[in-house]
């Protein structure tokens, strides 16, 4: 079963370069969304009656010119970005809903991890200020001066790590280490990066286990590390997902223990044994050996992995190739085992493996659709060409997940109909499964679509999310995630605004509405996981 969806995805990958599957036909209940949703032009190709030996050389001329501009600017470490600029009409909208959200943030939950904004008060979880770090470098790209300065009085004055607190060592590293770091690259403030060494020397315990693959969780005080509370194994898009940060802390301290670590883990799992490419979503720290059927996903527990391949790549000067060999070897399998069309569609998207690879699942989740804009990424470093139809097509389906609900906003996990089922619907939604937590994905995405192609279509459809989230997210005190997309009367507010809304959602759809593109190329920085911007360094 699995085998044919993946055929037949592929022969309609490999036989369909020229457009991408023209706009479905309208759901009953989204007439009004699917008519302005008409799938933008490829990237530009060279004229079809050349043939084929001029255009390949023409191809390949666009990406030697490419590789030049990439490699001038490689060796140097990047000055901040010339902030800032005149504000577009639409940027001004998402300045206007990040003062919101820090007012209520400020208001009843300073200091503290997360703002319940119904309850006005606040929730703690790793004890960390989460969302004022989360939230500093977004403040600061943003030009908004007062509420940045009062982030930096709370991070010189209150901000400490010798806390008896158990912390997840991914979650704290993509958005403290990675918050910390971005600041201090585009500040050059001496208290961040004092901050990140301090946190990154009490982090580096997670190491400490029979494999070097880092165990899941750190107590911060003891330096102890241990296996998540719920399991024995750790996550793999977790121990895969702390290299960009840790290298960057030592490139610039000068020490290298940090970098030495990181690329032990990455090296370990380049030598496990994969499925074409794929990984399962579960490994042991004692061991280095993965959990026996162990899911295959690009979401949950998975979906960083390969976004972390393609992006260390890029943060050491394309120099360490195995990086890039894996993530190609990966999309391979991606489009052989897990791409599937769906009826009556023929939309395309990425389901999952489980029970040891044997069952194909239609199931896709909201967090996946970070890929569409990780493989535009990869085809502007040269990746494969047809990498880019895939990611429109997922950037399709995406967005459709969230402009086909009656909120515009997506579903944590969406279905997909593989078969006719004779009605008009490509997918649908399980009520556990129907809650949107202020996730930035597809917003993310959009954002690297249009900065490679210039098509405001992406913005277009990035405003039409961000008008869901003002709709169905905002309250009084800032803004909550919900328990239901598909009703615009009982969206069962869930009263928690997570940082990464402040760390990654507001700043990709501020980066997507920018008239200068330039201001934050993608020849210069890479965006950790948590959307932090680091610099790209030469090897
Ligand atoms: C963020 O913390 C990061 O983007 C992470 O990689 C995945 N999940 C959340 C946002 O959805």
């Amino acid at each position: 079963m699995l085998g044919v969806a993946g055929i037949v995805a592929l022969t309609y990958v490999i036989t369909n370069h020229a457009e991408p599957s023209a706009p479905p036909a309208a759901s009953h209940s989204a007439d009004h969304v699917d008519s302005y949703l008409t799938p933008p032009p490829l990237l530009p190709h060279p004229p079809d009656n050349l043939p084929e030996k001029e255009k390949e050389a023409v191809e390949n001329e666009v990406f030697a010119k490419k590789d030049e501009g990439m490699r001038e600017g490689r060796d140097q470490i990047v000055p901040p970005p010339g902030l800032p600029q005149k504000r577009t009409t639409r940027q001004e909208a998402i300045v206007a809903a990040m003062k919101h959200a820090w007012k209520g943030y400020k208001t009843y939950a300073w200091g503290h991890d997360h703002l319940k904004p119904i309850s006005r008060t606040r929730n703690d979880w790793l004890r960390l200020g989460l969302t004022l770090i989360d939230a500093l470098d977004t403040l600061w790209i943003m030009d908004l001066k007062e509420e940045f300065s009062e982030a930096r009085e709370w991070v010189s004055t209150q901000l400490h790590f010798n806390l008896n607190q158990d912390v997840n060592l991914f979650e704290t590293t993509i958005r403290v280490l990675g918050g910390l770091l971005s600041t201090y690259h585009l500040t050059k403030e001496q208290v961040f990066l004092d901050k990140a060494v301090d946190l990154g020397d009490r982090l580096i315990a997670g190491f400490n286990s029979g494999s070097g693959v880092p165990f899941a969780d750190v107590n911060l005080y003891s330096r102890r590390a241990s296996k998540p509370k719920w399991g024995p194994d750790s996550s793999t898009s977790e121990v895969t997902t702390i290299q960009l940060e840790f290298r960057d802390l030592s490139r610039i301290t000068g020490n290298p223990i940090y970098e030495e670590k990181v690329n032990f883990v990455s090296e370990h799992i380049h030598k496990l044994p994969k499925t074409e490419g794929l990984v399962p979503i579960f490994i042991n720290a004692q061991t280095g050996q993965w959990r026996s059927h162990s899911t295959i996903t690009l979401g949950a527990r998975g979906d960083s992995y390969y976004e972390y391949l393609l992006k260390q790549w890029i943060q050491t000067g394309r120099t360490k190739d195995y990086l890039r060999d894996d993530f190609n070897e990966s999309v391979s399998g991606m489009e052989h085992l897990l791409a599937a069309r769906t009826e009556p569609s023929n939309l395309l998207f990425f389901g999952e493996l489980h029970g040891g690879s044997k069952n194909f699942v239609n199931k896709m989740d909201e967090l996946t659709c970070y890929l569409p804009g990780t493989l535009a990424l990869g085809v502007h470093y040269g990746m494969p060409k047809h990498h880019m139809t895939l990611a429109e097509q997922l950037m399709y389906t995406c967005t459709l997940t969230w402009l086909r609900q009656p909120t515009n906003l997506a579903p944590e996990i969406t279905y997909f109909n593989t078969q006719p089922t004779g009605t008009n619907e490509d997918f649908f939604v399980k009520n556990n499964d129907a809650h949107y937590l202020l996730r930035p994905e597809t917003i993310e995405s959009l954002w690297y679509m249009y900065h490679l192609t210039g098509n405001k279509t992406y913005q277009d459809w990035g405003w039409q999310m961000f008008q869901g989230i003002e709709t169905y997210c905002r309250v009084e005190n800032g803004y909550t995630s919900i328990g239901n997309v598909r009703s615009t009367v009982d969206t069962k507010p869930k009263d928690k605004m997570e940082s990464f809304f402040l760390g990654e959602t507001l700043k990709y759809l501020y980066l997507l509405f920018m008239e200068d593109q330039s201001t934050f190329s993608i020849d210069k920085w890479v965006f950790n996981s948590e959307a932090h911007p680091l610099p790209i360094y030469s090897h």
